[in-house]
């Protein structure tokens, strides 16, 4: 009940703003991806390159969630934001993100004042996945992506966005290599499921502590294992 009280809300607050911000003017609404190729003109706390959101370059859905062309957003605040240039009408989003988080998209017309237009949810499986948006028709200037929600490892490999939305949807983007993701799973559940191969503990798991020690595996028990003092 509280699930489906604050659906509702979340509905109630994006509608909100769709209705009052078209009913100004004429908004633009351009063919094709609005972001393609356009840096952002703001941004709080990303790691690597801001391009890569935007260069229309996708990973292989369930690369690793850090792989190298993903960009990496070091706190839940942590956000990007592009300027439309003009007042625009959004009508669908394409996000391709780290599965086990959430992601808010905000907008504004003055670059000043920004409202929550959408959120992408998580997604079952592991690293980089697609998820697609649709925004109704909110008019907008600024389009800004952040506040990961999740397990404290956030990352974007790419953000598009539409008014007139491409057939099929999500249309076809370049993709460039990336590994896939690797599960990290504590040594003491590896033997509580079906995918995970028992395996010794490495000597350097032991200098950590049991405690800490993590058993990196491949759900696929591909012969590459690894071992790591993380726990994620
Ligand atoms: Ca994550």
């Amino acid at each position: 009940m509280l699930r489906s009280a604050s659906a509702l809300a979340f509905s109630l607050l994006v509608s909100s703003f769709a209705s009052q911000v078209q009913a100004d003017g004429a908004p633009a609404c351009p063919m094709g991806n609005l972001l393609a190729g356009r840096r952002p003109v703001a941004w709080k706390e990303p790691r690597r390159d801001l391009g890569l959101l935007t260069d229309e370059a996708v990973v292989p859905e369930g690369a690793g969630w850090d792989s190298a062309p993903a960009m990496i957003l070091d706190k839940a605040e942590s956000s990007v934001t592009w300027d439309l240039g003009e007042p625009t009408i959004v009508t669908a989003m394409v996000i391709q993100a780290d599965a086990n988080d959430s992601y808010t998209v905000w907008g504004s017309l003055d670059g000043e004042a920004y409202h929550v237009v959408g959120r992408v949810e998580v997604v079952p499986n592991h690293g980089l996945r697609m998820r697609t948006l649709e925004l109704g028709g909110v008019t907008t200037r600024f389009l800004r992506v952040g506040g990961g929600a999740g397990d404290g490892f956030y990352s974007l490999s790419e953000v598009a966005a539409y008014c007139q939305k491409p057939t099929p949807f999500p249309s076809q983007m370049r993709v460039v290599d990336a590994p896939a993701a690797v599960v990290i799973k504590p040594w003491w559940g590896w033997n509580d499921s079906g995918d995970s191969e028992r395996l010794p503990l490495a000597r350097s798991d032991q200098r950590c502590g049991a405690r800490k020690a993590a058993l990196a595996y491949r759900p696929n028990h591909s012969s590459t294992v690894t071992y790591t003092s993380e726990i994620r």
